[in-house]
């Protein structure tokens, strides 16, 4: 790993927010390629903090600052990941579920699904399943994209599919999942129409639910 890609990794998991702003911002300028950096560099890094949360060497404002830093440098790749020469591709309502507050996945499917030419509404954190219905109801609206990073709230993926369902409104929309602890058996079990493993593949599938090839 060159010199930018590893001070990139340590500002991470030691939560420096201005070190990774710097860092990425020098990877980049080394010719480093956005997703690589983002897969390569970025993801390990907040893998390591969960890692060291688990094992006992991090605690909670450990991995909030880790968080933090994480997000001042995808702020910095954001423009270099969103792709502005693409033809619209649908409407994607997106959130992460009940309960949870993990937002880095969620945002960065929502960055690369813009990327992809989707306009994405995004409604946050923590959203109640009364938020996915009201903003399908306002029509136009062709995906919901349903993350969760915590166990213990992914039951709330299927009440909000469920909540969808009981307004009538779970056949004029496709479903996707995805976060950490989702799988697509578990997918399948809560009645959505497909499971990303990660954010590229969860723009592969919203081209899939939604017909669009390319
Ligand atoms: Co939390 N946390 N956390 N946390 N946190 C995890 C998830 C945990 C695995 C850590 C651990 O123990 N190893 C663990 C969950 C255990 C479990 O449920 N089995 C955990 C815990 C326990 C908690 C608290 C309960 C801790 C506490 O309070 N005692 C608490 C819960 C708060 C709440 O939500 N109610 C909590 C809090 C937090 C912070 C606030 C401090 C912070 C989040 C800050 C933020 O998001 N703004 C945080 C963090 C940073 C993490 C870890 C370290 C990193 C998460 C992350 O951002 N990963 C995490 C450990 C880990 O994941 N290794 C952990 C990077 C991100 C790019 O990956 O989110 O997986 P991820 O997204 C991926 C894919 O999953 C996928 O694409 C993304 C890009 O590749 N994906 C989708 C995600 N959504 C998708 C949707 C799709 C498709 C793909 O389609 C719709």
């Amino acid at each position: 790993m060159d010199e930018a890609r590893a001070a990139l990794k340590k500002a991470i998991e030691e939560g420096l927010a201005k070190d990774a702003a710097k860092a990425v911002q020098q990877a980049l300028d080394a010719g480093g390629e956005p997703g690589a950096i983002l897969r390569e560099v970025m993801i390990p890094a907040m893998d390591e903090v969960g890692r060291r949360y688990e094992c006992g060497d991090y605690f909670l404002p450990e991995m909030l600052i880790s968080a933090r830093a994480m997000k001042e440098a995808l702020a910095i790749l954001r423009p270099k990941l969103v792709a502005t020469d693409v033809k619209p591709a649908g409407r994607v309502v997106a959130g992460t579920v009940k309960g949870d507050l993990h937002d880095i996945g969620k945002n960065l499917v929502c960055m690369m699904l813009e990327g992809a030419g989707f306009e994405v509404v995004d409604l946050g954190v923590d959203v109640t399943p009364e938020k996915f219905v009201d903003a399908v109801k306002q029509g136009g609206v062709d995906l919901v994209a349903l993350s969760a990073l915590l166990t213990t709230t992914l039951p709330n993926m299927k009440v909000t599919i469920e909540a969808l369902a009981t307004q009538g409104l779970r056949d004029k929309v496709g479903v996707m999942v995805g976060g950490a602890p989702v799988n697509g058996k578990l997918a399948t079990e809560i009645g959505a129409d497909g499971y990303a493993e990660d954010a590229a593949g969860a723009v592969a599938l919203a081209r899939r639910l939604v017909g669009v090839t390319a």
